[in-house]
This record gives C-alpha cells, structure tokens and sequence, in this order.
C-alpha cells in the first residue's frame, strides 16, 4: 500500500487531497499542529479511515517550525510522497506577521526539505511544494508560465518564492525528486472564511437570507484566475507519478476581476451585488497583485491535466453551498470590523466555523 504525508491537511487543499488519496487506496498520515480548540472539521467527514484495526488516515502532531518532530516522522513512516501544503496563507495578513509568514511559508519549507535528508529517505521520496501564482506579483510577462520570473508583492510571496527556489535547489543539488505546482487561486466550499470568494459566497448568502445587509470588501478590480480546488488537487498527485520531477503552471487561463465574482454570486441568488457591497479600506495590501492569468499548457502536455470548471460555476456552486449552510441555520454573518470589535480581523464568527461545516455538506452526496 503507497503512503503519503500531508502538512497542511486541516486546511482546504489538505483535506480534498487526502479525500483523493484514500479513494486511490493509499495509507495517508496527516500532521496536524497542536491548537487550544480542535480545528480537524474539514476532515471529520473522513474519521471512518482513521478507526478500525488498520486505519488508513493516520494524524500526527508536528509543525513546520520544528525540525526535529519532521525528521522523526519521516523517519518513522518512510513516506513514498510527501505533499507539503502547511502555510501561513493569507497575503494580507502577511503584511501584519511578516516573521512569522516567513518563518512558516519560506524557511518551514528548508526544514522539511533538510529533513527528507536527514531522516535518510532522500530520494526514495516523491515531495511536493504548494508554490503560488502570488511570486508573479507584480507580473513580467501575460499570461504566467513556468518561465515567466517572479516579482513577489507580498511577505507571503516573497516566502514562497523562497520556497519555490528550495524546491529547485534541493532536486539539483541531491537530486530530489521533487516539485513544485505553481498553482493559480483555487477556490471551493471548504475556502477559508476571510478569502474574498468565500467572503463573498458567505456574503451573499446571509443577506439572501435577511441575516446581514451590507458586505465589506477592499479592492474590486483585482484579476484573478479562479479554478475548483477539488480539481486542482488532482494535478498535485499526477505531478509526483512522472518519470522525472518538474514545477507546473496550474490554472483555467482565464481571468477575472472580483467585481466579476460578486455579480456571479449574487446574481445566482437573484442579488444586486451593487447594493449591498461597501468599500472597507482595511482589507487593501501596501502592494497589491493586480492582474493573474496562468498558461497550464505544460500541464495539459506533461500531465494530462485540464480544468472543468470555470469562474462563474465555481462562484455559483459556491454560493449555492453557503444558502444551503445558512438556511439549515448553520452559517452566521459577518460581523463589520468596528463591530467584532477585533480591528481589521476579517470575517468573524462567533457560533463556530463556517468553512469547516461547509466541508462536512460539500463532501455529502445529496
Ligand atoms: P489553508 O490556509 O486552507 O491551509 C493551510 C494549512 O497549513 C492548514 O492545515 C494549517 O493548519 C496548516 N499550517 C499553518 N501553519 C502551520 C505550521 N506552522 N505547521 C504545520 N501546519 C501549519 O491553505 P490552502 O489549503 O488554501 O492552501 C494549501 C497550500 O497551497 C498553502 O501552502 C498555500 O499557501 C498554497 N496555495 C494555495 C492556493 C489557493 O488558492 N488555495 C494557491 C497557491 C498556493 P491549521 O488548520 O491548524 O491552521
Ligand atoms: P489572494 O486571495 O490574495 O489572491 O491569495 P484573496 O482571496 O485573499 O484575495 C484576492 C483578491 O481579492 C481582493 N479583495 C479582498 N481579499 C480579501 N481577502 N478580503 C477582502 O475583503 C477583499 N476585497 C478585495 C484582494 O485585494 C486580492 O486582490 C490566495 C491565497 O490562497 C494564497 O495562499 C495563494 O497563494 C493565492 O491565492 C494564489
């Protein structure tokens, strides 16, 4: 039975890829840092792997600020892949932690990169590196490639291009198998709350339901390229069964603006975005990333890999997930800075996490 390790798996990609995994048959231990409250609900939907008397999902306490917990895992388990998607990943919050951005996202990376060697698997090891559309930042060249360089606009960006660079240099230099995916903003039901396609959905579907009247955004003309992560988690894996390890584009190659995303989203709950959403200058960044677009032809070449759905089903299913969530009673609105009384925090909740019960519906068949 092939084994994997995920870092990152609570979060939204983690738990659609070990979702992936264990529906191809493989035994996948998922680390998971100590926190005060238990944040695993994007994966209790997957509890039934981890009982029975050889449990295929297997959680482990680590952290990608500690070397030592890393080396032993990888010792102990001697994983054939190792999917490293743990990060600190908002952008603009970056902006407020820059250390501890860096720290996580960039130099978390040469720690478990170090690690593969010093536990001795090295290149019995297939690793993977969660790269970002974000080290384009302020971009060279339209659409983004493979080759197009990077101009990092964030401590986020500037973290992952690091990253991205560690990826490289350790398949050079011990000639590691390993990846990186350059992968374009994916989006899905299970998206963190204070990411703006999900603040949205959330949005739109609480004031469907007369539950809040106005939405706070920052900038509306940003572009991105917004694909399904469902999807995007697929392209993760076929990228370590190559014959040889290689960094990819992952992308819809479209681009849209937010604007675009609100009118999707609300329009499909018969909303008119324009009267409800308000600017809120807390949500801009110092520098901000106007405009990504991303050429997944490698991919498509290499890997066979092509995306299914675009900007506005994306946004549609997404609101439809998240009227779903408030109508069964399970999703409350957001509360405007000045009232959560937490500053520029985005997106407070106080009845529990949205996106965590959103991950438990998406995953049921209805
Ligand atoms: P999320 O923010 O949803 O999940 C991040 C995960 O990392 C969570 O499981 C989180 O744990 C974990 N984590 C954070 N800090 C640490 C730490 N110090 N040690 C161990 N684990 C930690 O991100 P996504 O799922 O959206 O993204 C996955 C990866 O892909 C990230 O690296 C992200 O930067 C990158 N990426 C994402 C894109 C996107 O559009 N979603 C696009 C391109 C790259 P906890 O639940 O405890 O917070
Ligand atoms: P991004 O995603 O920064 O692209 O990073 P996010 O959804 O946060 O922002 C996208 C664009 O929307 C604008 N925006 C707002 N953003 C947020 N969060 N909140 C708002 O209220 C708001 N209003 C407007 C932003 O300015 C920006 O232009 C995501 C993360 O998942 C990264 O980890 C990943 O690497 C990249 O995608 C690819």
């Amino acid at each position: 039975m092939r084994k994997a390790m995920i870092t990152g798996i609570t979060g939204q990609d983690g738990s659609y890829l070990a979702e992936f995994l264990l529906g191809k048959g493989y035994e996948v231990h998922g680390i998971v840092r100590r926190t005060s409250s238990l944040n695993r609900s994007r994966i209790d939907h997957l509890r039934s792997y981890e009982q029975g008397p050889a449990p295929r999902l297997i959680l482990h306490y680590g952290d990608l600020g500690n070397s030592a917990a890393l080396v032993k895992l990888l010792y102990e388990l001697r994983p054939d892949e190792v999917y490293n998607l743990a990060a600190q990943s908002h952008v603009r919050i970056s902006f407020d932690i820059p250390d501890y951005t860096i720290d996580v996202t960039g130099t978390g990376v040469s720690r478990i990169l170090e690690a593969v060697i010093q536990s001795g698997i090295g290149r019995a090891v297939r690793f993977y590196q969660a790269s970002s559309s974000e080290m384009f930042g302020k971009v060279q060249e339209v659409p983004q490639r493979e080759s197009t360089p990077f101009w990092p606009r964030s401590p986020y960006a500037c973290a992952k291009a690091m990253a991205h660079w560690l990826t490289v240099n350790y398949r050079e230099a011990y000639n590691l198998f390993a990846c990186s995916g350059i992968l374009f903003n994916h989006e899905s039901p299970r998206r963190g709350e204070n990411f703006v396609t999900r603040k949205i959905s959330i949005g739109a579907a609480c004031i469907k339901a007369g539950l809040q009247d106005k939405l706070s955004l920052g900038n509306l003309d940003a572009k991105r390229d917004w694909g399904y992560a469902k999807e995007y988690v697929e392209a993760m894996w076929l990228m370590l069964q190559q014959d040889k390890p290689g960094d990819y584009v992952i992308a819809t190659n479209e681009t849209h603006t937010v604007r675009d995303f609100l009118e999707a989203a609300f329009g499909r709950l018969g909303l008119d975005w324009r009267r409800h959403v308000e600017f809120d200058e807390h949500y801009l960044r110092p520098t901000e990333v106007d405009l990504l677009i991303g050429d997944y032809s490698k991919a498509k070449r290499e890997l066979g890999w092509e995306p299914q759905t675009r900007m506005k089903a994306l946004a549609e299913l997404m609101a439809d997930a998240d009227y779903r969530l408030t109508k069964a009673g399970r999703l409350c609105p957001f509360g405007k800075p000045e009232e959560s009384g937490f500053g520029n925090i985005e997106s407070i909740c106080d009845s529990g996490s949205p996106g965590a019960r959103a991950a438990q519906l998406d995953s049921v068949p209805r």
